[in-house]
């Protein structure tokens, strides 16, 4: 079917595809510098660690910042439209010697903002709370050791400047993401005081003066981790709380509830409460394993509720990290399957199909969610990849082939 043939087919159920086409385009995802180097950074603190973890040894890594912005670089030559680069703390561009993590500041961003800048896209920021020796008996922000709590609160102060920094210097706000490892691998018998610990140190964060409008910090909760596996301090409910209270935005990461829970079912009470939703876009297999996101029913229900919640309402960042195949390639296909899927969302009549659910004709409305799957996506996605100078194809893949060849595997 050509473009025009597709677009008939739209109209006839009340989608104009045009709008379609120019609403994706202004929709920038937050590409994780992290899939480049397996959650690596440049402290050379030999990989993640403390309540993070990478599988997998698919050579051709970036293990310089040079490396890096190339491969994200390239990366983003394949992918339609403009997006934005989303930066962990452990990524600060250092001279001789690391500084540590609480004395970081914008200077060690400079090279990262100035490359931004030539290419005209914000920076998004998180501070790191893991990979660090100060990660004491697996906890950082909520530890009773008060000098492990202030290294980590200075830290965060640190980190809301950059982000600071960041946001300015780019003139588009910077999403600041916090997530913290701490939790314990079996039952403990105090959960209130970490939890209490946690408000404590986040308040001392954010008391600092920042500015509110270039500055949007976000708080990620999880179910569990490996070695973490009985009590996590910055539970969903925890989050909720402290979030709500606190007058900032929760984080949502699909691999971070128990495998059969709905994630897409959340958005709607978030956006109720919060205004606004952050997204990391995931994907766990049998447990949050961060694999690269595919056009599954989870990403596909994901980014329906985007779409008729309105993206603008949504920080919407990938966040999954596969060592084990091509990193470049890894980057490309989230980011094009996220767009397909947001494009598919786009083109699916939702006031329709809302109508039908409120006049209570279900058999309608799973009989229309089914075909409507089936209309033709291929033949808009293919013009909104020909209208920013993209192919709809795997033929990106050729090209990435290309640069592992060239590039990658001389490294
Ligand atoms: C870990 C969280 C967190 C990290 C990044 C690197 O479970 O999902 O968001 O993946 O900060
Ligand atoms: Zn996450």
């Amino acid at each position: 079917m050509s473009y025009k043939e597709a677009q008939k087919k739209y109209a006839k159920i009340g989608i104009d595809t045009e709008k379609a086409i120019a609403q994706l385009a202004g929709i920038p995802i937050s590409m994780h510098c992290w899939q480049g180097d397996d959650v690596g950074g440049f402290e050379s603190v030999g990989g993640a660690s403390n309540g993070i973890q990478t599988t997998g040894n698919y050579p051709g890594k970036a293990t310089t910042p040079e490396q890096l912005m190339a491969d994200i670089d390239f990366a983003m030559s394949l992918i339609p439209g403009k997006h934005r680069v989303n930066l962990h703390a452990c990524y600060g561009i250092h001279k001789d010697k690391v500084t540590d993590r609480n004395k970081l500041g914008p200077e060690h961003f400079k090279p990262w903002v100035e490359w931004a800048k030539k290419r005209g896209i914000g920076l998004d920021f998180n501070p790191t709370f893991f990979s660090h020796a100060n990660v004491k008996d697996g906890l950082t922000l909520s530890s009773p050791d008060p000098k492990i709590r202030k290294f980590w609160i200075e830290h965060g102060i640190a980190c809301l400047k950059i982000a600071e920094y960041m946001a300015k210097e780019l003139k588009s706000p910077c999403a600041i993401n916090f997530w913290c490892p701490d939790g314990y691998k079996d039952e403990p018998s105090d959960r209130l005081g970490p939890r209490k610990r946690m408000a404590d140190s986040l308040d001392k964060i954010f008391k600092t003066k920042y500015d509110k409008k270039m500055v949007i910090p976000t708080f990620e909760s999880k179910l569990f981790g490996i070695g973490v596996e009985s009590y996590t301090v910055n539970s969903h409910e925890f989050v909720m709380g402290y979030a709500q209270s606190r007058k900032i935005i929760a984080l949502l990461d699909m691999g971070h509830f128990h495998i059969s829970e709905n994630v897409a079912d959340k958005i709607s009470s978030f956006l109720m409460f919060f205004g606004k939703v952050a997204f990391h876009i995931s994907r766990p297999v049998r447990w949050d394993s961060d694999h690269v996101i595919r056009q599954n029913d989870d990403l596909r229900a994901a980014a329906q509720e985007i779409v008729k919640m309105g993206p603008e309402n949504f920080i919407i960042a990938l966040d999954y990290f596969d060592a084990s195949i091509c990193r470049v390639a890894a980057w490309v296909l989230g980011m094009r399957n996220m767009q397909k899927e947001l494009l598919k969302a786009m083109l699916t009549p939702n006031a329709a199909l809302k109508s039908l659910q409120d006049e209570g004709k279900f058999t309608d409305q799973l009989v229309m969610q089914e075909e409507y799957k089936n209309y033709p996506f291929e033949d808009v996605w293919a013009e909104f990849c020909k209208r920013n100078g993209q192919t709809a194809d795997e033929s990106w893949f050729k090209a990435v082939q290309k640069y592992e060849k060239d590039v990658l595997l001389k490294r």
